[in-house]
């Protein structure tokens, strides 16, 4: 009689135990978590103050709670160092868990978290990084933001259908800045154009003074322009000190230099610009003007460029894969369920390629003017649902 007892007892306390040590692991099962490491400080710090503002926003206006689940967002600051990407990645996977990486503000960011997404089976949502190559550096990278391919491409065929025969390009010599000259100068002499000369100005710290005084003396009809967000006005500014804008030569580039975060403390040497990008803080439709909104009035007046809306549709991705997998299932699982999303974005209609994992989106034309008092880009023409032309090629 006595045995049962025991073993009763002993039953009893192992149940105690397992009880015991499920309910932390109960209590991690109803949260969702978000790592989201984004350069909030450094030389990149617009586009972590950006991103993190349109998650939040998407967030309050969405809820936290999904699919029965609390969805909470770590935001980690890489300061825009690939090795600090890395680390602070590591510990977001080992440590808390994560169920998803999101951020990546510049390409060598999202390379260095790759393989680690890979490893890890964590799907990784690029919001920012903008290089072709990016989503073919791991299976489980999904990319919202855009590729410099994807927005060059339009303006090449715009330039030389607009009086532009020559011209030169100035791009940051890294990932994207090298994507956009070969994607636009291949295309601009494919339209019949003639490059007469590639430049490329270091990425950190850039002094664009003798690579704009060397294009004043080839003075081509056009200078061709990418740098990262955040480094557009100081673009703009040396473009107008120099005079080169008087010497005849007109300054094109993708929407990255003339970048809604700046563009209204640029002045009037960017009026009459013309870019080319998928989003505008000016783009006219209903969705937009609610997301321009909400996003001024959250954030003291600070109008939403495109890294927001990377964010933005970043969190949504991640919102309807929890949805439609009702919070069951890991990262494969996940993933699979951001493949071939597609929805209105504030910028326009856009899908997650199945086959690619990146982001399908219209490229517009637009043109710097004043409105009320404002600088903004003026959307004139559009290219429908562009794929990355850096994949086509294979
Ligand atoms: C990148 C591309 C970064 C475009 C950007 O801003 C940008 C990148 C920080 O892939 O590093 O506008």
């Amino acid at each position: 009689m006595q045995a049962p007892t025991t073993r009763r007892h002993a039953l009893t306390l192992a149940a105690a135990t397992l009880a015991g040590l499920a309910a932390p692991a109960m209590a991690q099962d109803n949260v969702f978590k978000i790592g989201l490491i984004l350069p909030m400080t450094g030389q990149q710090a617009t586009t972590g103050r950006q991103i993190e503002a349109a998650a939040r926003l998407y967030m309050a206006q969405n809820g936290d709670t999904v699919a029965g689940k609390k969805v909470q967002l770590i935001v980690k600051d890489d300061t825009s160092l690939p090795d600090q990407t890395r680390r602070l990645a590591q510990e977001l996977i080992v440590g808390e868990k994560v169920n998803v990486l999101a951020g990546m503000g510049i390409t060598p960011s999202a390379m260095a978290v790759a393989p680690l997404a890979t490893q890890s089976k964590t799907p990784l949502v690029v919001m920012a990084a903008a290089t072709s190559s990016i989503t073919e550096a791991s299976p489980f990278v999904v990319r919202t933001s855009f590729t410099l391919p994807q927005a060059s491409v339009a303006l090449a065929d715009w330039a030389p259908a607009n009086g532009v025969k020559t011209v030169v390009s100035l791009v940051s010599d890294y990932g994207p800045g090298i994507d956009a000259e070969k994607f636009f100068n291949a295309r601009m002499v494919n339209n019949g154009a003639k490059v007469i000369e590639s430049l490329r100005v270091p990425m950190r710290n850039p002094d664009f003074a003798p690579f704009l005084q060397k294009v004043r003396d080839l003075k081509p009809d056009a200078l061709f322009v990418f740098v990262p967000s955040g480094a557009g006005a100081a673009v703009m500014k040396q473009f107008a000190e120099r005079g080169m804008d008087k010497a005849g030569i007109r300054l094109i580039a993708t929407g990255d230099v003339t970048d809604d975060d700046q563009l209204n403390d640029m002045g009037d040497v960017a009026l009459g610009v013309v870019t080319s990008h998928h989003y505008s803080a000016a783009h006219p439709s209903d969705m937009n003007k609610k997301f321009v909104d909400a996003f001024q009035k959250a954030n003291k007046g600070l109008r939403p460029n495109f890294m927001a809306v990377g964010g933005y549709d970043g969190m949504r991705v991640i919102y309807e894969a929890l949805k439609s997998t009702k919070g069951a299932g890991g990262g494969e699982t996940l993933l699979n369920a951001m493949k071939g999303q597609i929805f209105e974005s504030p910028r326009g209609k856009i899908y997650i390629d199945a086959q690619t994992r990146d982001i399908v989106q219209d490229v517009y034309l637009r043109k710097v003017e004043r409105k009320d008092g404002q600088l903004w880009n003026v959307e004139f023409d559009a290219v429908k649902e562009v794929k990355d032309p850096g994949k086509t090629k294979k």
